[in-house]
């Protein structure tokens, strides 16, 4: 109880307050994380189906993959852990939601100063053109360009590739600006994401973490809250 009255006062008392979620945050709406078996799609390891290389080996395979988070996804609700944020954001406390999630749950929750630094599995790219689109429904096959007739790919961030500079120039601005910087259910382990709430500290700041269990982060954080994000957050804010 202690540490939650000290991460009400840190929030009570937040000039800045910005947020970084990861998977776990869409755990309890029943969108599988990364880890463990919950990263497992057939025999495939998300980390290797998320990579150009893949792409370009076996692209009916990735799609495959993408389609069935998109059949998934389109099942799930966001959780009293997307909708806090929401609700945090109306009522001005929190200033900007950096997501690692493509999920879109955030958006549906009614979140709208999100910075999507992992992309959004809901929007399409060409391979080849600078064509771009957004879906209302799943996939069917390798969808192609109307443009050039080249293989379209998901709008999301694989592993070796950077990250949208103009979302990048973005989150640096937050980073600087952050007194307060909530991070939930993140494993800490895929970069640069996982250094942001460092910047945080390193300029001053203030980094509150919530997750099911510690984490490489857990260190450097100046509070950590045990437990469910779709618990703790909605506690959190009947104490605010
Ligand atoms: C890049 C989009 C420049 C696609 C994703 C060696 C050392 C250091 C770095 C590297 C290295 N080799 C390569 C790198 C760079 C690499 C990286 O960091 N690799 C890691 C694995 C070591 N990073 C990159 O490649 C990035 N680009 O660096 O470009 C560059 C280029 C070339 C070479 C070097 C550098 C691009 C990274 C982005 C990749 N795309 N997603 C898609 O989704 O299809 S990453 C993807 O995985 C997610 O977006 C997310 O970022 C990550 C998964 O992490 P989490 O979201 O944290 O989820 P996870 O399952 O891991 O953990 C869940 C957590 O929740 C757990 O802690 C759990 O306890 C907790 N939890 C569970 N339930 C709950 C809960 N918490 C609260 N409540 C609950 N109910
Ligand atoms: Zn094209």
């Amino acid at each position: 109880m202690k540490q939650f009255n000290a991460a009400t006062d840190l929030l009570q008392n937040a000039k800045h307050l910005i947020a970084l979620t990861g998977a776990g945050i869409s755990k309890e709406s029943n969108v599988p994380t990364f880890r463990g078996k919950d990263g497992l799609w057939k025999q495939y390891n998300a980390m290797d189906l998320a990579t150009p290389q893949a792409f370009h080996r076996n692209p009916q395979l990735v799609w495959e993959w993408y389609t069935w988070r998109q059949e998934l996804i389109a099942k799930c609700e966001p959780n009293p852990a997307h909708l806090t944020l929401a609700k945090w954001e109306h009522n001005g406390l929190l200033k900007t939601l950096i997501t690692q999630n493509v999920d879109g749950l955030h958006r549906r929750a009614g979140s709208t100063q999100i910075l999507e630094v992992h992309g959004n599995l809901w929007t399409l790219k060409c391979t080849k053109c600078t064509y771009q689109s957004r879906l209302s429904q799943p996939t069917q096959g390798i969808p192609l360009c109307p443009e050039c007739q080249s293989n379209l790919r998901p709008d999301v961030v694989w592993f070796g590739e950077s990250l949208p500079s103009s979302i990048m120039d973005q989150v640096f601005k937050e980073l600087q600006t952050a007194d307060i910087i909530v991070v939930v259910g993140t494993s800490a382990l895929v970069q640069p994401a996982a250094s942001f709430p460092l910047i945080v500290k390193q300029n001053g700041g203030q980094i509150l973490e919530v997750n099911v269990e510690t984490t490489p982060l857990t260190t450097s954080a100046d509070i950590h809250l045990t437990g469910k994000a779709g618990e703790v957050l909605p506690q959190l804010d009947k104490l605010l």
